[in-house]
């Protein structure tokens, strides 16, 4: 390897394309987690970038000396500390916008798979019970007539909510700013818009401010004809007091990608049948991983080439000279 080539550490699983395609550029060094302890004197020294799939503690940027970018696989980056990158002026960089329709697409899938029923009906054909228990049983919910309430209407909740308008829905959302570019109705607390709508679809980032924000109370407010579809993060939601209130028939159902203790799912939320659950596959497309895998790539080359980074976080602004 090149002395001149910038070393970057994945510590950590990380995605096949963005390991190749950093191999022809970078110097590429692999550890097998985001664990401090497993920085070797060379590492700390040579380091100048991470590639990770959103687990990057303090700790780790703390014993990387050289540390200039971490650049991250998903839009979602709560599992990297950027309130700490930016007081340390480490940049962070993660994948916006070429996963919007993919994420919004599968938002769509779950909640008609919620409410008909689709996957357990397709269970009951595969299991021989149409030809032996006859037809599967009526879904209670359908989708036409459903009042639906965004919490997070940014670049994927935009994309939710204009699928959503062709299923001809009353749209609604809660975010902390009104936005002046949409026709939907703005609830200024989570707590108005679940008062306003039976069907909640959850796509804002997990954060300190987000957590556990979907509880009893908005539950209450959405009713017994109560859908939620979590395709965010599964901190947002409150899986405890849903799992109650599914249980109590506090509200009708449930379309969860996304999981408090991923992958671990609560058997209580598996045992309940209006609840329909996927394994955090929300932009698990080959074409729309690929796509994040290229964005994650090309912000370290553009960092180390250009001095600026393509898509950095909110929080991480400056370019390479200005840090
Ligand atoms: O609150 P605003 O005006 O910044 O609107 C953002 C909203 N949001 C919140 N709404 C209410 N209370 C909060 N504490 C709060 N924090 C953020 O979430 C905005 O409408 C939306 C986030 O939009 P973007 O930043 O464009 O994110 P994107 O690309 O739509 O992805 C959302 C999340 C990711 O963070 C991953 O967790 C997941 O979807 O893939």
């Amino acid at each position: 390897m090149s002395q001149d080539r910038p070393i970057i550490l994945v510590p950590g699983k990380m995605h096949p394309r963005v390991l190749e395609r950093m191999t022809t550029l970078f110097d590429v060094r692999q550890v097998d987690g985001p664990d401090a302890s497993l920085i070797t004197p060379e590492l700390a020294a040579g380091v100048t970038g991470i590639a990770t799939v959103n687990n990057v503690p303090s700790s780790l940027m703390d014993a990387l000396k050289k540390l200039e970018i971490v650049s991250n696989f998903g839009v979602g980056y709560d599992g990297v500390d950027a309130g700490h990158a930016a007081r340390s002026g480490i940049v962070v960089t993660h994948t916006p916008d070429v996963l919007n329709d993919e994420v919004a697409d599968t938002a769509i899938g779950l909640l008609i798979n919620t409410l008909r029923r689709l996957p357990a009906a397709e269970q009951w054909l595969r299991d021989g019970r149409w030809v032996k228990d006859g037809p599967f049983p009526l879904s209670p919910l359908s989708l036409g007539g459903r009042q639906v309430g965004l919490y997070g209407l940014g670049r994927i909740g935009q994309a939710i909510a204009r699928r959503l308008q062709g299923f001809d829905l009353d749209i609604a959302y809660h975010t902390r700013s009104r936005r002046d570019d949409v026709p939907y109705a703005y609830h200024a607390t989570l707590l108005a818009l679940a008062q306003a709508v039976d069907t909640l679809i959850v796509i804002v980032p997990g954060s300190a401010e987000t957590k556990h924000t979907v509880n009893a109370d908005i539950l209450q407010a959405l009713g017994p004809d109560g859908v939620v579809i979590n395709v965010g993060r599964g901190i947002t939601v409150d899986e405890t007091a849903l799992i109650a209130a599914l249980q109590q028939g506090v509200i009708a159902g449930a379309g969860l990608d996304v999981f408090e203790r991923e992958p671990q799912v609560p058997e209580a939320l598996m045992a309940l049948p209006q609840v329909s659950l996927l394994p955090h596959v929300a932009s698990a497309s080959v074409g729309t991983r690929n796509k994040m895998a290229d964005l994650v790539v090309d912000n370290l080359a553009s960092w180390f080439q250009n001095g600026k980074a393509l898509t950095p976080v909110a929080e991480t602004p400056f370019t390479r000279r200005a840090r």
